[in-house]
């Protein structure tokens, strides 16, 4: 068998990861200078370094690795899988067993009405899924002009052409550019931008810019508007309560399609199954990946309501799928992985047992001098950085500074907790035990005693 083993040091390791390896969202040459941190092994929540270090893993991967690692009846199923059938499409009036048990589990799992799943490879196939499918569904309802896209700044959609359009980070959309049709409103980020609102106040006031900006754009011209029901990658901003039942209100008043990535937020990161529950929202389609299969596979999807599936399926072809839309191997991996999530009961763990352990701990951050605002919900959560408190005040140095200086605290002390800006973001696997998290905790305040020693000494404790 052509078994990939950890035969080599370290450092020939990172020689030819930066001689052939184009990593993501990364500074490649800055990289190959530093060496990449190479991963060989996983159980629970913890990682296992080409070192031997022992890290424990406050990201689940890349927010995904919701039932932790190593948990081999996955590979058993895949094994299984691959020997029965290895692959076959689903595009040509055929189907197969894995992608039709898991289209009727997620079925059943989704909040009532939501019966439909399109499959895709990942969250930003899903979301590129997601942008045709709702123009293609006013097409056929005879408002072919009704295809503009509502979204946010700072929010994440993937970074494909549509999920990069989709999301709100100038930093993707200069790398290649925007698709026309695509327009932001302001993120409900209080903390940064709540002047002196209330965080209420703020966030109907962000609720508003959505109608403000269809009468602005014309209601016969908007098809839907796109958000997370917590922002991830933007740096976990948890919104303030008043804000989806605005969104609410005003998609329901309009008429237009409210899509919810739970890219994220789906398989119980919030303490259900998805944060539309969580946060009271009747998405018409969800945005689904990563916990889907726990990352042991690629997989994702949309899953659609019964009217808007009904219309798809109701005039002719939608012309549109991936070779790998509902591959049977990811397909019996993901079903594989919500068994785990279901008779396990790891979602009544984050709801009841992990959740408001970490949480409570986690609030308790905010009594560090560095830290302000300390947020979670469910299993993510986040603290932001700052030189005062009290003014909710921004560093002088540059953005994400601070950051970056307490992330690499983190990864030395082998906790990995990630930096957003000067916010740190943490999403642990969701089995997570009280007993781990007083270890993740800590870590975390040691990082952050370490770091906050050092921005002193160095003169970066400093308000903008
Ligand atoms: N939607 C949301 C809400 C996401 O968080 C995607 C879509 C895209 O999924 P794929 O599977 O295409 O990556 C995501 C992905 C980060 C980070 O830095 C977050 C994601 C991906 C990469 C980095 O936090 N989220």
């Amino acid at each position: 068998m052509n078994k990939i083993t950890n035969h080599m040091p370290t450092a020939q390791l990172q020689a030819l990861d930066a001689a052939h390896h184009m990593h993501p969202f990364t500074e490649n040459a800055a990289l190959a200078r530093k060496g990449a941190r190479i991963m060989t092994g996983g159980k629970g929540v913890w990682l296992t370094d080409s070192e031997g270090h022992k890290i424990i893993d406050g990201m689940a991967g890349l927010w995904c690795v919701n039932i932790g690692y190593g948990r081999t009846e996955l590979g058993d199923v895949a094994k299984a899988q691959m020997d029965q059938l290895a692959y076959y499409n689903t595009f040509f009036q055929t189907s197969h067993v894995p992608a039709i048990a898991l289209a009727a589990k997620l079925a059943e799992l989704a909040p009532a009405g939501m019966g439909h799943v399109f499959f895709a490879g990942s969250g930003s196939e899903a979301n590129d899924t997601n942008i045709r499918m709702v123009r293609r569904y006013w097409d056929i309802k005879g408002q072919p002009e009704k295809r503009i896209i509502i979204a946010r700044h700072n929010g994440y959609h993937g970074s494909t052409m549509g999920g990069g359009s989709l999301g709100g980070m100038k930093a993707i959309h200069d790398h290649g550019g925007k698709l026309a049709g695509i327009v932001h409103i302001g993120e409900p980020n209080w903390w940064a931008q709540g002047g002196d609102m209330t965080p209420d106040e703020f966030g109907l006031a962000r609720a508003k810019e959505l109608e403000a900006k269809i009468l602005e754009l014309g209601v016969e011209n908007v098809a839907a508007f796109i958000g997370e029901p917590v922002q991830g990658a933007g740096g976990v901003i948890i919104p303030p309560g008043s804000y989806w039942p605005e969104v609410q209100r005003i998609v329901d008043k309009y008429g237009i399609l409210l899509i919810a990535d739970e890219v994220i937020t789906g398989f119980g990161r919030t303490g259900n199954w998805f944060g539309s529950t969580t946060f009271g929202i009747r998405p018409h389609i969800m945005t689904i990946a990563k916990g889907l299969s726990s990352g042991y596979q690629p997989i994702g999807g949309s899953i659609v309501c019964d009217e808007v599936a009904e219309v798809m399926g109701s005039n002719g072809d939608f012309n549109h799928g991936y070779t790998y839309s509902g591959h049977p191997v990811a397909a019996a991996v993901a079903l594989e992985n919500l068994r785990i999530l279901q008779e396990e009961k790891i979602i009544e763990h984050v709801r009841d047992v992990a959740g408001p352990y970490l949480g409570a701990k986690w609030a308790a951050l905010s009594d560090h001098p560095m830290v302000g605002e300390a947020k979670m919900v469910g299993l993510m959560g986040s603290i932001a950085l700052t030189p005062n408190k009290a003014t909710r005040a921004k560093f002088a140095s540059e953005t994400g500074t601070v950051g970056y200086r307490t992330r690499e605290r983190c990864f030395a002390n082998n906790l990995i907790m990630r930096h957003v800006g000067d916010r740190m973001i943490i999403a642990p696997p969701l089995v997570v035990t009280p007993d781990e998290i007083d270890i993740l905790m800590e870590r975390a305040w040691k990082s952050l005693d370490e770091s906050f020693a050092a921005i002193k000494a160095d003169g970066l404790f400093v308000s903008a």
